[in-house]
């Protein structure tokens, strides 16, 4: 394997194309050797909608990894896409509590899915900056996190994180170079 292939998933609207933009302008300035750790991102960047899927490829470390974001309206053929994929970076918006519960189920989908059972999972929950958003212990009962976690066979790692103030990116690509990378040769 040349590469290790991710799905993004989630819901509309819940970050997935800012999160890939904004990663890859930092590992853009990795790979041109700039401050390592600059902050200073800048607006989050404008998006539309993904309509079917969104190829974006990153070097993090000398390593390609390539991410399949599915549009949230895809939602109900997300499991055509497990097969070709080695891990799973799912969102949550944690602004929009009517869609919590939802989000949840179809997470306990993917995790139940055949296909995904040995693969690492990047659990993301966004939006933490907006005033509405629900706190994570809010969530985490509501959802009843542990449990998921205790249940789950995958390797789940759960990340806060603000993709419109740029917070939670360098534990991704920390996730990226801890969890994925291994992966390559190994399927
Ligand atoms: N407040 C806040 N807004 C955010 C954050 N991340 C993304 N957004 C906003 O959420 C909206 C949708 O972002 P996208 O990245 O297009 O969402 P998506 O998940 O790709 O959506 P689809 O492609 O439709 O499935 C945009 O207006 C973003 O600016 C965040 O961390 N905080
Ligand atoms: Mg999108």
């Amino acid at each position: 394997m040349a590469e290790v292939q991710l799905l993004v998933l989630g819901s509309e609207g819940v970050g997935k194309t800012v999160m890939l933009k904004r990663l890859q302008t930092i590992t853009a300035q990795e790979n041109l050797a700039q401050a390592q750790q600059k902050e200073d991102l800048g607006e989050a960047p404008s998006t539309i909608p993904t309509i079917g899927v969104n190829l974006v490829t990153l070097t993090h470390n000398r390593k390609k990894y390539t991410f399949r974001e599915l549009g949230g309206a895809m939602g109900p053929v997300w499991n055509n896409y497990f097969k070709d994929a080695n891990c799973v970076v799912y969102l949550i918006d944690t602004a929009k509590r009517t869609q919590i519960a939802s989000s949840c189920i179809q997470l306990l989908e993917m995790l139940s899915s055949k296909e995904t059972q040995d693969m690492p999972i990047l659990l993301i929950f966004n939006k933490l900056d907006s005033p509405d958003c629900m706190n994570m212990s809010e969530i985490s009962a509501l959802i009843r996190l542990p449990d998921i976690i205790a249940n789950a066979r995958q390797d789940i790692t759960v990340l806060e994180c603000s993709f419109r103030q740029g917070t939670g990116l360098h534990e991704i690509l920390k996730w990226l170079q801890e969890k994925c990378s291994v992966l390559y040769g190994v399927k």
